[in-house]
């Protein structure tokens, strides 16, 4: 009896310990760029999730492909037209997800050092108020439709 009694606790504990281990803390996903030129500028769209209990704010990015990153939202003026500005941080609350995707907010790389070749790939480290921060190998792509939205 006492045998089963630990193979029923053995197996919970390995319970308790996977299932947190996978979802905690903030999970970046489907991050790509989009490819351009020197001297022109890029946006970078992800899906950011954040698994914890705690909000939790992007605060910046960085990236050896240029100097200037910037947070930025598109919106629509009342005239329709598209413009985008800076937004000092995303916030991430807890237990949810945020898109960056094209005609919202991005993460814009102003004036590139380097091409972007589609299949490139860069590194581009998010930083976040409260923890630490993600280093990503983000890939070069182009956008479906070739729209190119900001
Ligand atoms: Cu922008």
């Amino acid at each position: 009896m006492r045998k089963i009694w630990f193979a029923i606790f053995a197996i919970a504990l390995i319970a308790v310990a996977c299932q947190p281990a996978a979802k905690e803390g903030i999970e970046a996903r489907d991050y790509w760029l989009r490819a351009s030129a020197a001297g022109e500028n890029t946006a970078m769209y992800m899906l950011l999730q954040n698994h914890g209990s705690a909000v939790d704010e992007l605060i910046g990015a960085s990236s050896n492909v240029t100097d200037a990153v910037e947070l930025h939202k598109t919106t629509m003026d009342a005239n329709g037209m598209m413009q985008m500005s800076p937004v000092p941080s995303v916030v991430l609350d807890a237990d949810a997800e945020v898109h960056f995707e094209p005609g919202g907010l991005h993460v814009m790389f102003i004036g590139l050092k380097q091409d972007l070749k589609v299949g490139d790939k860069i590194q581009v480290t998010l930083h976040f108020k409260n923890r630490e921060d993600i280093v990503l190998t983000v890939p070069a792509q182009e956008e479906a439709g070739g729209m190119h939205m900001p």
